[in-house]
């Protein structure tokens, strides 16, 4: 049920062992709620863990707190009273995660998506908040929470990667007063911004190449997109997070209002991201095809079909947003 952050911050008050579950296909954004809200839980006193049911990229780990995060396997004997999802907009995103909470609510959900559903006890969610690491910054504020630079840096993490590090719509002057604030408390964004934007290997920047010859641009060169095939991710030895960028390189064609981005897995799995710059609510364009997220960046997965027909469906629906 939807609540304010009071009674959230009430909750977690008389919590003593609590559990931090974040989404799948963790980004900047739920490493960063996930151990900031285990390191503040701490600070108070209260025993806390985070757990991702994922692997968590590689370059993330330069960010000391993200080294709080634990798998499903490791808690699975963790006996704690008050559970909390973060970043999450319903509870399929939490993937196996979903076994430590014996079939129950999650007591607490934050979040930040449009698209949320509302699946705990209590639900904050708010779609003018940036990031969900915002939501946690003000958890930390109400309890008044000293931090020190590791608690700092962590907690910056989500606010710079789903502002695309300061740039888009969302970055409001809440978030730039935060950011002010956290870096004030020792938070170094150079080490996120190198660690987040400077980790391309050589075989990413090569398929890249690639990719740019499938690009595609119709509506006046305001509807972009793009793909790449399960057989040129093999062929370039790369995974996803060799691609999790290519669709804001779409984005940034100038004339641009939406880019779309197409990525075949093995096994027939595709899975499809959105972004837009300034009309369209792409989210509406991700929910048609069961999938979230915000009004400038969403996404989708889709099983068991061709990745010429997805294209086809795909930008036939979009089409009709202009
Ligand atoms: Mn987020």
């Amino acid at each position: 049920m939807l609540k304010t952050l009071d009674d959230v911050v009430k909750k977690l008050e008389n919590a003593k062992k609590v559990l931090v579950i974040g989404h799948i296909k963790p980004d900047g954004d739920c490493i960063s709620s996930v151990a900031t809200l285990v390191l503040i839980l701490r600070k108070l006193g209260k025993t806390a863990e985070g757990c991702v049911d994922d692997e968590i990229p590689w370059f993330y780990k330069e960010i000391a707190g993200a080294s709080e995060i634990k798998r499903v396997d490791q808690l699975r004997d963790y006996d704690y009273d008050t559970s909390v999802t973060v970043d999450a907009s319903e509870i399929s995103r939490i993937g196996n995660s979903v076994e430590l909470l014996d079939g129950k609510k999650p007591d607490i959900t934050l979040d930040h998506h449009k698209t949320n559903v509302g699946f705990g006890e209590i639900d904050f969610y708010d779609s003018d908040y940036a990031a969900t690491a915002v939501i946690v910054y003000e958890i930390g504020k109400k309890f008044g929470i000293e931090y020190d630079s590791k608690l700092a840096e962590i907690n910056l993490l989500g606010i710079a990667t789903d502002t695309g590090f300061f740039k888009y719509s969302n970055a409001d002057s809440k978030v730039f007063r935060y950011a002010s604030e956290l870096i004030d408390s020792g938070a170094i964004i150079q080490h996120i911004s190198s660690a987040v934007l400077e980790h391309r290997t050589i075989n990413e920047l090569k398929l890249f190449s690639e990719v740019v010859d499938t690009l595609k641009v119709e509506e006046n060169g305001k509807l972009a997109w793009a793909y790449v095939s399960a057989e040129m991710l093999k062929r370039h030895n790369c995974t996803d997070e060799d691609v999790n960028g290519f669709v804001s390189e779409v984005r940034s064609i100038y004339g641009v209002e939406v880019a779309i981005f197409f990525i075949e897995w093995p096994e027939r799995q595709i899975s499809i991201s959105f972004r837009s710059k300034n009309y369209v609510d792409v989210s509406k364009i991700a929910v048609a095809f069961g999938g979230g997220g915000h009004a400038r960046a969403s996404g989708c997965s889709i099983k068991d079909v061709d990745l010429e027909e997805m294209i086809k469906r795909v930008i036939d629906k979009s089409r009709e947003f202009f």
